[in-house]
């Protein structure tokens, strides 16, 4: 019986994952470290902490250090995001979010990211969602299940009444540790564990989402 979508926000609902790919870029060039696209694809979902300790490596910094380089890293990633509009939409994320809105459904948003709220301004669908979850809603980042408790929380459902639609594997994780009903998106090798698979929201909808997911 479901009642609500929790939405993650890059590789879902818009592609910012070239974003934050570019600014990670520019900051680890900049300090010689080691990083291309393949390195990032495994940043995916992963908090911007995270990031940056996976891509320093074996490298020790100073706390101070380390929160530098995550602020230029962010300031860059800001800059870049200036320009996000409607058409940064990914395929068929519109008429699902107004298909569930129709179908009675909550939706919430359940992002790592800080910046989760200009983006979802920018794309103009902050009227389409009830609830936010972002970077800084709750303290353990996914693959705890924190985040899409509290996106449940603020919705007013039980975890067992929620869909995650997520493209990381730490997302799915999280999700399942929730006690959520779970859509990967993307390759079997990084979103294999959920519970329904696609390739993206385009050719989907909430009538053949449901029958998959048996609701
Ligand atoms: P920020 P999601 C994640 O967004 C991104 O996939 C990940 O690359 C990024 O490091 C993380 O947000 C934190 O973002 O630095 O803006 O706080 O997929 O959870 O929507
Ligand atoms: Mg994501």
């Amino acid at each position: 019986n479901i009642r609500g979508f929790i939405f993650d926000l890059d590789g879902v609902l818009t592609d910012t994952a070239e974003y934050h790919y570019l600014a990670w870029q520019k900051l680890a060039d900049e300090e010689g470290l080691l990083f291309n696209r393949e390195a990032n694809e495994g940043l995916r979902g992963v908090s911007r902490r995270e990031s940056l300790l996976r891509i320093v490596g074996d490298k020790h910094y100073p706390e101070e250090k380390l929160q530098e380089m995550m602020d230029r890293k962010n300031q860059y990633y800001v800059d870049s995001i200036q320009n996000i509009s409607p058409k940064d939409l990914l395929p068929g994320v519109l008429t699902l979010l107004d298909e569930l809105r129709q179908a009675g459904i909550k939706i919430a948003l359940g992002s790592a990211s800080k910046n989760a709220r200009p983006v979802v301004e920018k794309l103009g669908i902050a009227n389409r969602i009830d609830a936010i979850a972002d970077g800084y809603s709750v303290q353990r980042p996914k693959p705890a299940p924190d985040l899409f408790l509290y996106a449940a929380n603020q919705l007013g459902l039980e975890p067992a009444q929620c869909v995650v639609v997520e493209d990381a594997e730490a997302g799915i994780e999280a999700a399942l540790a929730a006690g959520m009903w779970t859509v990967g998106l993307g390759p079997a090798s990084r979103v294999g564990e959920a519970h329904v698979i696609l390739p993206n929201l385009a050719d989907t909808d909430w009538t053949k989402l449901r029958a998959k997911l048996n609701d």
